[in-house]
């Protein structure tokens, strides 16, 4: 049986990550940091008892931050392929904790690729890296493809460079199966909730609802290619299935701004919006409302304005991949468009905030009675 090992198993794409080498017949090892609360979420359905027997799911505590424990995990689990997702993945985040993330994101990747080295691994383990499409930052050419120089545009993206290129490094010092995969945004219900897709989302679920007025919003020109995460760990594993190791840009080749992926949300739930006004007083109307179904939309109500704070210091405007080497060597494509994941999102968060409504509307009312 293939044993893999996963960091960062907790977030959205170990999360897909872990069902689909499960479905594989994989033995899954994750790791997962220490938190004061329950963070395993999006990994809870795959929890096995390890007292029961033929267990092939297990989680062992250990940071990117600390050399030692990877060691030891390594050590242990003797994995045949490592996925390296895990980070401190949030751009914005990046320039509030900047040397944190070259820690994690950047040096952390060189603690793996180091273990394997000293444990001996380096014919054996493979290893996968999370780079990003961030790393080209500051537009040099469209479509961005493997051979399009890099500009990256924040603490984050510099340290995924650092890994990018150490990674590249192991592969040709010490002839190392190691790849990278240059992911464009990929999205999910099970997305982070301050990324903007989920942020926006969220948002239109709730405000459908009633539970919520407004949306507050940074750059709304910024354009996106945007895929579904379930398309993209799948690429993943194919990169580690290959005769040779090598990089891939992994992409749909579509870009969209922020303010369409907005107009797209709040059509799945009826209501179609209309922007007014430039930069920071742009702000967002109810224009029409196809379905009332939902009750809580009035045309001409204002449901989006922009804040200033969500504005990043030097941002990435434009991102839209080409994915001709990944079609052609991997035989990868997507099969997720835009619009099947924004109705994804939505409905999934449609799901969510409903039974959290009617919990708050009589389940909290009916345990108040009973106390
Ligand atoms: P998430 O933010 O959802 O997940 C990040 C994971 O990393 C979580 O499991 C988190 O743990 C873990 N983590 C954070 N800090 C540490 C640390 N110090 N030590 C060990 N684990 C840590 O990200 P995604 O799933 O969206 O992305 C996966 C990877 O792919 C990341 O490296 C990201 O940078 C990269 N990437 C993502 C893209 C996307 O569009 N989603 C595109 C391109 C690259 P916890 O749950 O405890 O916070
Ligand atoms: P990104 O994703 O920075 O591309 O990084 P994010 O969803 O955070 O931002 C996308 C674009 O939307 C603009 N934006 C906003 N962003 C957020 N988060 N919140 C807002 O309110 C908002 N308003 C506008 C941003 O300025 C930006 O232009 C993601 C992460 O998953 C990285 O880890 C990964 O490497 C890249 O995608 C590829």
């Amino acid at each position: 049986m293939k044993r893999a090992l996963i960091t960062g198993i907790t977030g959205q794409d170990g999360a897909y990550l872990a069902d689909l080498l499960l479905e594989k017949g994989y033995f899954v090892h994750g790791i997962k940091r220490r938190s004061s609360l329950f963070n395993t979420d999006r990994i809870d359905h795959l929890y096995q008892d390890p007292h029961e027997s033929g267990m092939r799911f297990k989680l062992h505590y250990g940071d990117l931050s600390d050399s030692t424990n990877l060691i030891r995990i390594i050590q242990e689990v003797q994995p045949d392929e490592i996925y390296n997702l895990g980070a401190m993945s949030h751009v914005q985040v990046s320039f509030d904790a900047p040397e944190y993330t070259a820690d994690v994101d950047g040096v952390g990747t060189l603690r793996l690729l180091e273990a394997i080295r000293l444990l001996g691994l380096t014919d054996k383990t493979k290893i996968y890296q999370a780079s990003t499409s961030e790393l080209y930052g500051l537009v040099q050419e469209v479509p961005q493809s493997e051979k399009t120089p890099f500009y990256p545009r924040s603490p984050y993206a510099i340290a995924k460079m650092y890994a990018f290129w150490i990674t590249v490094n192991y592969r040709e010092a010490y002839n190392m199966f190691a790849c990278n995969g240059i992911l464009f945004n990929h999205e999910s219900p099970l997305r982070g909730e301050t990324f903007v897709t989920r942020k926006i989302t969220r948002a239109v679920a709730k405000i459908s609802l009633g539970m919520q007025e407004k949306l507050y919003m940074g750059n709304l020109d910024a354009k996106r290619d945007w895929g579904h995460a379930k398309d993209y760990v799948y690429a993943m594993w194919l990169i580690l299935q290959q005769e040779k190791p090598e990089d891939f840009v992994i992409a749909t080749g579509k870009t969209t701004t922020v303010r369409d992926f907005v107009r797209m949300a709040f059509a799945e739930v009826g209501a179609e919006i209309e922007f007014r006004g430039k930069g920071i007083d742009e702000k967002g109307y109810i224009k029409s409302v196809s379905d009332s179904s939902s009750g809580f939309f009035v045309p001409e109500q204002e449901v989006l304005a922009v804040d200033p704070r969500y504005f990043r210091p030097t941002e990435v405007d434009l991102l839209i991949g080409d994915p001709t080497k990944a079609r052609e060597v991997l035989g990868w494509e997507p099969t997720y468009d835009l619009p099947a994941l924004v109705k994804e999102m939505v409905s999934a968060d449609v799901q969510l905030f409903r039974k959290e409504k009617l919990l708050s509307d009589h389940g909290f009312n009916i345990l108040k009675e009973l106390e």
